[in-house]
């Protein structure tokens, strides 16, 4: 996995309370809290040394922070993905104008639904969750599109979660954080060592590793943390509670690139 230099964030909307969510929170998202969590999030990358681009929030889009579904970015390209919540497609705009003055922009057939939380990448290949959010022809799409640039895609069952990196990410081209029970073990077997997590702390599966061996990794999960750890690896703990009212987590609110 090349190191991350750069990362594009977005500030939670004005209206962040009224992001989509499947089973919404009572009580309902506490914005200021929002605000200081990202902050927090900005900070930590940027101790981790990344150079981070900070977009304002706009009122008019409650979920714009997730800027992670709006772009895959395969080397000095980003694939501008096409989400399936019509609420969410004009969260692109902003990020692809962010992008694009350092990555060259590749768009999909409007046929394609895709969210960048359902993509991950080991090496040359992808790994393309199908979801609610991500369909076949939307990983047919994205397959073609990053073969041309020379990189494998291979389509992932999930079931039971919004995004393949619900379950799954990688914490280097060849070690991947694994939720134990939810993927068929052998997926990422043959190109990458599995580090289980427990099924107890789910939602911690949603790790973002930022260089220099330091994980960011969700607060309140300590066996999560401690398997890191176990590992030699830095768990750099965050709090999350916003954003997991909205569905989000670490890997959501940012493109590293
Ligand atoms: C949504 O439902 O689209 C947002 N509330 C959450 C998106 C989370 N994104 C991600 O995991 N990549």
């Amino acid at each position: 996995m090349n190191t991350p230099t750069r990362g594009l964030v977005r500030q939670p909307s004005g209206a962040f309370a009224a992001a989509l969510a499947r089973e919404p929170r009572q009580p309902p998202i506490d914005l200021a809290l929002a605000h200081a969590q990202h902050a927090e999030y900005v900070a930590a990358l940027r101790t981790g040394g990344l150079a981070v681009t900070v977009l304002p929030g706009d009122p008019d889009l409650p979920d714009c922070c997730f800027v992670e579904d709006m772009a895959v970015v395969a080397g000095d390209h980003a694939v501008l993905t096409r989400c399936s919540a019509p609420s969410r497609s004009p969260e692109q705009a902003a990020v692809a104008a962010a992008l694009g003055s350092s990555l060259d922009l590749i768009e999909l057939p409007e046929s394609a639904c895709i969210d960048g939380g359902d993509v991950l990448r080991l090496g040359r290949t992808f790994y393309v969750g199908l979801t609610e959010r991500t369909t076949g022809a939307g990983f047919e799409a994205f397959a073609a599109a990053v073969a041309r640039l020379g990189y494998a895609a291979r389509a992932v069952p999930v079931v039971g979660a919004l995004h393949l990196k619900c379950h799954a990410t990688p914490l280097s081209d060849d070690l991947v954080a694994v939720t134990a029970g939810f993927l068929e073990p052998g997926l990422f077997a043959d190109v990458a060592e599995l580090l289980w997590l427990p099924p107890a702390e789910a939602y911690a599966a949603n790790l973002l590793p930022i260089g220099c061996d330091r994980v960011l990794v969700a607060a309140g999960f300590p066996r999560t943390a401690d398997a890191l750890d176990a590992r030699g690896l830095d768990p750099v703990p965050l709090a999350t509670s916003e954003f997991a009212a909205a569905d989000g987590s670490l890997t959501c609110l940012s493109i590293l690139y």
